[in-house]
C-alpha cells in the first residue's frame, strides 16, 4: 500500500468489505449456521422449496456473470497517481493540468482486443491502455492503445472490422488470433488498415510487459484554454522503463507456461513496490498549422512523426496500488472517450465521433443500466448533482422534492453554471456519406514505418506476415495482401511473396523517408525489474550464487533460484523446480549448477531456448559445462566467467540479442 492515500482510495473505503470472522448471513442479513446441507424432507428426501438460503445461494451463483466487453474483454487494472510537471494554462483550462501541487488519482486498464476474457495475454494483438483520471472537475478518460493508429478511418466500419478479426462465426475458431481468412480478407479489401497492419505485424504487438509499452490517444484531440483558444493535441504515454517486446516463438510457449504472463507481471511488480511509471507527453499543433501536413489530422490511420512535431513531457503517472477485487474494480470499470473535463475537447475525427456514441451505449448493456457511474470504481471524486433519476440499481437517495429544472421549490438547485464549454468551432457542410479526399493515401505511412525499422525488426515483420498468411486457406486472399505489400515496399513484398511461394509483385516507386522514433532500438536500458533464473543443483557454489544475486538485486532485478527439486540446494532456498519453470518466463538465465545439470535434457533445453530467444545467458564456475553440453554458441550476450556480475547485468539491460544466428538452434 502507498503511504499517502489519495481521494479515490479514501472514497472506496465506504464500499470495502473487510475479511473478518463475523457470522455468515444471507443477503438479507439472516444468520446462517449450515451452508453445506440443503434443507430436505428426511436425510434422503427431496430438497424443500422453503430453503431460502439454498435458493438465494444458487440464484446468486446463476447470475454471477455479466457480458464480457465486446472488444478488449481480457484485461488487467491498477490504480495510480498523476503528477503534473508544469502548469499548462496557456493551452488548457483543465484544473488537473494547471496545478502542480495536485496529485490526481488514476485507474488504468490494460487489455488485448480480440480474445475473450479467459484468453492468453501474450497473443499478437493491439493492447488497450485506458486511463481514468479522477480530477476535481470530474472523470477524464484517455481510452488509448499501444499503437498510435487504427485499422479504420470511420467508426461505421468498426463492427465489420471486429467481426472479421474475432473467431469465425461458424465454428468460433481461432481464439485471440488474427491468423485466419476473415481477418486477412478484410485487410486486402480495406487498404486503409495497412499502416496499422504494419504495427500489428511488428513486435509492438507482443509487449514484454504492460510496464514496457507506450500508450497513445490515437485521435487528434483539442486543448482549450480559458480564453477559448484551441490547440490540437495527440496524447502519448511513454514508459520510463522503455518499450520492449517478446519474440514470436517465445510468446507461443508463454501462452502454455503462463497464460496470465502480462497480468501477473503487472500485479507482482506493484506488490513488490516496483511501481510502473509512464510520462504523459503531448504533441501540440496550433490551429493555424492544421493543414500543414501531407495527411489529415482527423485521419486516425496516420501519425504525426515525432521528428515533425516533438513530444513534450507534461507529467508522470505512477501505478502504485493493485485492485482488491478483480470483478468489482477491473471488470466493472467503464471508460468513455466522452468523459471530458473543461479544457479538453474533441475534433471531427469520424472514428472518435463514433466512439463517443459507442462506449456509453455498450456500458448500459454490460453494466446493467444507467446507474453504472455509481459503481465505486467509476464514481468521480467530486460530487455528482443533477436531476437524472431512478433506473435499475439506483444507490443514491435523492432527498430533494424536485428533479427538474428550472424549479423554484428547491431554490433552482442544482443549478447549471460555470460548466463545460464546448469549443466553438464553425462547421458547415452538405450532408454526405463520403470520406474526405485527404483520407485517401493508405500507403505512405506504412512505407514510413517499414523504412524506419532496424534489420531485426524488418525480419520479425516478414516472419509475422508469413505466420499469419500461412494460416490463411484461400490463396487469392494471400495474393491480395501481397499486392498491397508491393505498394508499401518491394523488399517487404518480395520476402513475403517468396515465403508464400507467390509471384513477387512488380516493384513500384516508394519513398525513402524514415522516422527513427518508430524503431524500438535505443530504448532506455535497465536491469530493474528484469526476471533472471539462476540454475542451481547439488555442487553449486552457493557463495558465488549469493554474491551474483545480491549484485543483480541491488540494481532492482528479480532473481529466482531454479533447481531440480524444491527445498534447499547447498544452503540456497529454491524458488521453483525445473519442471515447473520454462525459460520463457525469464528475461535471462545463469547456469550456476556446478556442472551437475550438464546431462539433464530439460536444463539443456532451458538454456538453448533462452539463447534462441535472444536472452542474456551467464555461466559461473563449472556452469559453463551446461552451456557446452547444450551447444550454446558463444555469441553476443553469452557471458562466462567467475566474476560475471557487471558484464551480465549489462547484457540483461540490453534486453535481447536479436542478431544472433539461430538458424540451427533446435529449441
Ligand atoms: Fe474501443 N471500444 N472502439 N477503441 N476501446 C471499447 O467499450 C469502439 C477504438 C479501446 O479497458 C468498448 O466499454 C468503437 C480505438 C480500449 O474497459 C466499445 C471504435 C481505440 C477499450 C468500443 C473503437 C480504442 C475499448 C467495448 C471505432 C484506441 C477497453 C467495451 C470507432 C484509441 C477499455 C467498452 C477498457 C473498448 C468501441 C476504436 C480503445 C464497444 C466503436 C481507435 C482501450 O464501446
Amino acid at each position: 500500500m502507498q503511504s499517502e492515500r489519495d481521494a479515490k482510495d479514501r472514497q472506496l473505503d465506504a464500499h470495502r468489505v473487510p475479511l473478518d470472522d463475523r457470522t455468515m448471513t444471507t443477503d438479507q442479513g439472516s444468520p446462517v449456521d449450515d451452508t453445506d446441507n440443503s434443507l430436505k424432507a428426511g436425510t434422503r428426501g427431496p430438497t424443500l422449496m422453503e430453503d431460502f438460503h439454498f435458493r438465494e445461494k444458487i440464484t446468486r451463483f446463476d447470475h454471477e456473470r455479466i457480458p464480457e466487453r465486446v472488444v478488449h474483454a481480457r484485461g488487467a487494472g491498477a490504480y495510480g497517481v498523476f503528477e503534473l510537471y508544469e502548469p499548462l494554462g496557456d493551452l488548457t483550462s483543465a484544473a488537473f493540468l494547471n496545478d502542480t501541487s495536485v496529485k490526481t488519482p488514476t485507474f488504468v486498464r490494460f487489455s488485448t482486443v480480440a480474445g475473450s476474457r479467459g484468453s492468453a495475454d501474450t497473443v499478437r494483438d493491439v493492447r488497450g491502455f485506458a486511463t481514468k483520471f479522477y480530477t476535481t472537475q470530474g472523470n477524464f478518460d484517455i481510452v488509448g492503445n499501444n499503437f498510435p493508429v487504427f485499422f479504420i478511418q470511420d467508426g461505421i466500419k468498426f463492427p465489420d472490422f471486429v467481426h472479421a478479426v474475432k473467431p469465425e462465426p461458424h465454428n468460433e475458431i481461432p481464439q485471440a488470433q488474427s491468423a485466419h481468412d476473415t481477418f486477412w480478407d478484410f485487410v486486402q479489401l480495406q487498404p486503409e488498415s495497412l499502416h496499422m497492419i504494419m504495427w500489428l505485424m511488428s513486435d509492438r504487438a507482443i509487449p514484454r510487459s504492460f510496464r514496457m509499452m507506450q500508450g497513445f490517444g490515437v485521435h487528434t484531440f483539442r486543448l482549450v484554454n480559458a480564453a477559448g483558444q484551441g490547440t490540437f493535441v495527440k496524447w502519448h504515454w511513454r514508459p520510463v522503463l522503455g518499450t520492449y517486446s517478446l519474440v514470436w516463438d517465445e510468446v507461443l510457449r508463454v501462452q502454455g507456461n503462463d497464460p496470465d504472463f502480462n497480468r501477473r507481471d503487472l500485479w507482482e511488480a506493484i506488490e513488490r513496490g516496483a511501481y510502473p511509471e509512464y510520462e504523459l507527453c503531448v504533441q501540440l499543433v496550433p490551429e493555424s498549422r492544421e493543414h500543414d501536413f501531407d495527411f489529415d489530422l482527423l485521419d486516425a490511420t496516420k501519425i504525426i512523426p515525432e521528428e515533425q512535431v516533438p513530444l513534450r513531457p507534461i507529467g508522470k503517472m505512477t501505478l502504485n496500488r493493485n485492485p482488491q477485487n478483480f470483478f468489482a474494480e477491473t471488470e466493472q470499470v467503464a471508460f468513455h472517450t466522452a468523459n471530458l473535463v473543461p479544457g479538453v475537447d474533441f475534433t471531427n475525427d469520424p472514428l472518435l465521433q463514433a466512439r463517443n456514441f459507442s462506449y456509453l451505449d455498450t456500458q448500459l448493456l454490460r453494466l446493467g443500466g444507467p446507474n453504472f457511474p455509481q459503481i465505486p470504481v467509476n464514481r468521480p471524486v467530486n460530487e455528482v448533482r443533477n436531476d437524472q433519476r431512478d433506473g435499475f440499481h439506483q444507490h443514491q437517495i435523492h432527498e430533494s422534492r424536485t428533479s427538474y429544472a428550472p424549479n423554484s421549490i428547491s431554490g433552482g438547485c442544482p443549478a447549471a453554471r460555470d460548466g463545460y464549454q464546448h469549443y466553438q468551432e464553425k462547421v458547415e457542410g452538405t450532408k454526405i456519406r463520403m470520406r474526405s479526399p485527404s483520407f485517401q493515401d493508405h500507403y505512405s505511412q506504412a512505407t514510413l514505418f517499414w523504412n524506419s525499422m532496424a534489420g531485426w525488426e524488418k525480419r520479425h515483420i516478414v516472419e509475422a506476415f508469413l505466420f499469419e498468411l500461412g494460416h490463411v486457406e484461400r490463396r487469392p486472399i494471400k495474393e491480395g495482401v501481397v499486392r498491397h505489400l508491393g505498394a508499401i515496399h518491394p523488399d517487404l513484398a518480395g520476402r513475403v511473396a517468396e515465403g508464400l511461394g507467390l509471384p513477387v509483385p512488380i516493384p513500384g516507386q516508394v519513398h525513402t523517408n524514415a522516422s527513427p522514433a518508430l524503431s524500438m532500438t535505443n530504448q532506455p536500458r535497465s536491469v530493474a525489474t528484469r526476471k533472471i533464473a539462476i540454475l542451481v543443483a547439488d555442487g553449486t557454489d552457493a557463495a558465488a550464487v549469493s554474491a551474483l544475486r545480491q549484485a543483480l538485486e541491488g540494481q532492482g532485478a528479480v532473481c529466482e533460484v531454479v533447481a531440480p527439486h524444491e527445498g534447499a540446494v547447498g544452503g540456497l532456498q529454491v524458488d521453483r523446480q525445473l519442471s515447473a519453470a520454462g525459460s520463457v518466463l525469464y528475461d535471462a538465465v545463469v547456469a550456476a549448477d556446478g556442472g551437475a545439470l550438464a546431462s539433464v535434457g530439460r536444463a539443456q533445453f532451458f538454456v538453448l531456448e533462452a539463447f534462441r530467444h535472444g536472452k542474456a545467458i551467464g555461466a559461473v564456475g563449472s556452469g559453463r559445462q551446461l552451456l557446452e553440453a547444450a551447444r550454446v554458441p558463444g555469441q553476443d550476450g553469452v557471458i562466462v566467467g567467475d566474476d560475471i556480475a557487471s558484464a551480465f547485468a549489462d547484457a540483461v539491460a540490453a534486453h535481447r540479442f536479436y542478431d544472433r544466428d539461430i538458424t540451427g538452434i533446435p529449441a
